[in-house]
């Protein structure tokens, strides 16, 4: 049993996944985007996935790597791009949750120290039942989904078109 669970971590990172097997949760592809040495506020991203019968609440999430973490949500409202703190989040029982780039983030604010595209970050995910889970997120450029709340940086658009370039080629070879 012991070797189980340790073959089933080590698939689970091998994967960039993770789960807990005490709530039935699992983390999918967990990122932070990329920002300038200088930002104070940086974007995680990822996938909550809930195996179990019941609902799973996320109400906070920790960073030894920044000194504030807090769950926000982008909506664009009248044309203008804006950002609301969401207190918890619901994860229906069998249902997902999905964190990306123009919708649900978890904003980081003030990192201890400059962080770039390679490096890890790692998170504490906290929820209402006092379970918790701890995975890594990987600091990436660009998730290739566009982006509406942080669409400002001119360097920023000229990634996206190389990335959704990458994207057609793939799909072709696909067929
Ligand atoms: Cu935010």
């Amino acid at each position: 049993m012991k070797l189980l669970a340790t073959l089933l971590t080590l698939f689970f990172l091998a994967s960039n996944a993770w789960a807990s097997a005490q709530h039935g949760i699992e983390i999918h592809d967990p990122w932070v985007r990329e920002a300038p040495p200088t930002a104070r506020v940086l974007a995680a991203y990822l996938q909550l996935h809930n195996h179990d019968d019941k609902t799973r609440t996320l109400v906070s999430v920790e960073s030894p790597a920044f000194k504030r973490v807090e769950l926000h949500r982008s909506e664009e409202k009248e044309g203008m791009a804006t950002m609301t703190r969401v207190a918890k989040i619901m994860i229906a029982a069998h249902g997902k949750v999905i964190f990306e780039p123009g919708s649900l983030h978890i904003m980081l604010i003030d990192p201890v120290t400059p962080l770039k595209a390679g490096d890890k970050v790692s998170l504490t995910l906290r929820f209402n039942d006092g379970s918790s889970l701890d995975i890594n997120a990987d600091v990436r450029r660009s998730g290739g989904v566009k982006d509406k709340a942080h669409h400002h940086d001119p360097d920023h658009s000229m990634d996206m078109q190389k990335e959704s370039h990458g994207d057609m080629k793939k799909h072709e070879h696909d067929h």
